[in-house]
């Protein structure tokens, strides 16, 4: 210990020092713990050793350590970690730079950085932990003893640093205000660094940049998003039929900013986060973990056994996991935030009720051969409950026909954004009509591709090419015949929906002829392209409607949508589309009607 504190008080006043070998109690290498290797930039063209000195931990039972500031009143936290870090670690008080610290009810918690000229350290860290008399329950430390010191001035310039980094990780800097930080590396150098955000939305990087301040060198990075991979069918396609992938990273970072198995407090490694739970009978003991770490769910389905054999209820839960952040992600980015009433455990400071992540319980024993979604008021969490189908043999799983979940899923946004959260306002049988309808039109809107062809749903797990509804949803009104008048004759809510989702699979069609497509709808809301139109209508009119709409009223709102977010730029195409399914502007009482307004 003594021979540290002199290394450190030499390091103060020093720009060089070579340590001896001597390593006690410092730690020894151990790759695993103390390195991680990142791939970055164009075409993942770049290696990155990020090091990490690994850390010493003790810990003091019930009674604590006690230390010459544990009694005194008017307990200093700062005041206190400092000192005892100083004294703990024998080095200077000059060297310890404060952080931040919390006073939970249990435990007073503070942490803090090795620092030298005043610049802290980024890597070097320590954390102590006090009990209700000041005394230390834990201390952690990855302090070191460097071995070369660069100098504490930089010759690099933030421009130049932040244009170095912007080219190898290709991507863009995000004014997240920069920093003059230590960075200590693998040899126990310490390099001076400038640290800057680097972002790049298109392929979801998000890193923070450690480029060396003498040398213009990005020598490390933090990354920001949990890498991930899943086995299961993008959500674009529909079911095993289409194929698994091994999908790396989907989660969209501005939708979900700490990925899909963290929730700013807990991160896991199992099909449960922020934004779901995916599980088989127990929310505790029933999810799925990852098959190699850190995230990587790689289950592959066994066609020929049933869906109740373990790879398979994992390759399910992954896929119902994958599908229910992906409609999140989707949804958030048109407006379905936590303000908006979403489903998330953590809204970080965004308004709206948290602690409402879905539950996806997959292969429910309470049924067979469906499935349902139940939507309580915002802050309670959505259920979903995923069935097994009993029609084939090996039976089939709802979980991993991608239109069924995406279907239920589309439940939990439609209640939760008429009404205002409250899920009250879809409870007569043409409004749950309509709630029927929205959730096949999300489904199908999610399985287009540039050009827009008839769509059918269930069709996995009855093993039907004709589905579970009575026709496609088409733009051919011999291949689907459905209009307005039909709710005469029809008092089921699914039978009602289908009315509705063909009448918006033919809106979609129409925006889709007239702006084309965009492939990056999912992600990306800003371009103009029918799909992305039409999503933008589908969540812009559901806060717009009445509680209980009718297919008037949510005809109605679509049109209010497009005046709101398009100056009306597509009224008469919807009108038009609309008054096609007997939807004019003289409908009434499930009568049809054909006019479109003058001008059209
Ligand atoms: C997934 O598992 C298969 C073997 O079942 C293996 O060949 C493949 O490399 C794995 N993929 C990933 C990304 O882990
Ligand atoms: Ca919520
Ligand atoms: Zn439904």
């Amino acid at each position: 210990m003594a021979r540290f504190a002199q290394l450190l008080t030499s390091v103060l006043v020093a720009v060089l020092y070579a340590s001896s070998a001597a390593a006690a109690p410092w730690p020894v290498d151990a790759r695993h713990t103390t390195h991680r290797t990142h791939l970055v930039g164009r075409a993942a063209s770049v290696e990155l050793q990020a090091f990490h000195p690994e850390s010493t931990y003790e810990t003091f039972g019930t009674e604590g350590l006690d230390h010459p500031l544990a009694r005194r009143d008017g307990f200093d936290l700062k005041g206190a970690a400092i000192s005892f870090v100083g004294s703990k670690l024998s080095v200077e008080q000059e060297a310890v730079h404060f952080r931040s610290s919390f006073e939970g009810e249990a435990t007073k918690n503070a942490w803090v950085k090795q620092q030298s000229n005043g610049v802290p350290f980024a890597n070097a860290v320590a954390n102590v932990a006090f009990n209700h008399d000041g005394k230390v329950v834990a201390f952690g430390s990855s302090f070191v003893k460097p071995a070369k010191i660069a100098s504490h001035v930089p010759t690099v310039s933030l421009e130049d640093a932040i244009a170095t980094a912007e080219k190898t990780l290709d991507g863009k800097y995000n004014d997240i205000p920069a920093t003059l930080e230590f960075l200590v590396l693998e040899d126990k150098t310490v390099a001076l660094t400038h640290v800057v955000q680097i972002r790049n939305e298109a392929t979801g990087a998000w890193v923070e940049a450690f480029v060396d301040a003498h040398a213009n060198k990005v020598l490390s990075i933090t990354d920001f998003v949990a890498k991930a991979t899943y086995r299961v069918i993008p959500i674009q396609e529909q079911s095993p039929n289409d194929g698994f992938v091994n999908l790396v990273d989907p989660q969209d970072t501005l939708a979900s900013p700490d990925g899909w198995h963290n929730d700013g407090t807990t991160s896991t490694t199992i099909t449960a986060g922020n934004n779901a739970i995916a599980y088989k009978s127990s929310q505790s003991t029933g999810t799925t973990a990852a098959s190699s770490s850190p995230l990587i769910f790689n289950y592959t389905q066994i066609t020929s056994q049933e869906p109740t054999t373990a790879v398979n209820v994992h390759a399910a839960t992954t896929n119902a996991f994958y599908i229910v952040n992906s409609v999140h992600d989707i949804s958030y980015r048109y407006g379905f935030t936590e303000a908006a009433f979403n489903f998330q455990t953590n809204n970080f400071g965004k308004g709206g009720k948290g602690s409402d992540r879905v539950t996806v319980s997959v292969q429910d024993s309470a049924g067979t051969d469906n499935a349902d979604f139940t939507t309580p008021p915002d802050g309670q969490s959505g259920a979903m409950r995923m069935y097994l189908f009993d029609i084939t043999s090996p039976g089939r799983d709802g979980a991993l026909s991608n239109d069924i979940v995406t279907h239920e899923n589309t439940h939990g946004i439609t209640n939760r954004l008429t009404g205002g959260g409250t899920a009250r306002c879809l409870q007569t049988t043409e409004a749950g009509g309509l709630g029927e309808g929205w959730s096949d039109a999300f489904a199908d809107w999610n399985e287009q591709k540039a050009t827009i062809t008839d769509f059918t749903t269930g069709t996995y797990v009855l093993d039907n090419t004709a589905g579970v509804r009575t026709h496609p949803y088409s733009t051919s009104a011999t291949v689907n015949p459905l209009r307005y008048s039909n709710l005469k004759s029809l008092s089921e809510v699914h039978a009602i929906g289908e009315v509705w989702a063909n009448i918006l699979h033919n809106v979609h069609a129409a925006l889709v002829t007239t702006y084309g497509w965009s492939a990056t709808a999912r992600t990306d809301p800003t371009t103009s392209e029918g799909n992305v139109v039409w999503l933008h209508l589908f969540i812009d009119s559901l806060a717009l409607q009445p509680c209980n709409p009718t297919f008037l009223t949510a005809r109605d709102a679509w049109i209010q949508a497009d005046a709101n977010r398009y100056s009306g730029a597509n009224k008469c195409l919807l009108w038009k589309t609309f008054a096609s399914r007997g939807l004019g502007v003289n409908a009434a009482s499930h009568a049809d009607d054909t006019t479109v307004p003058s001008g059209c």
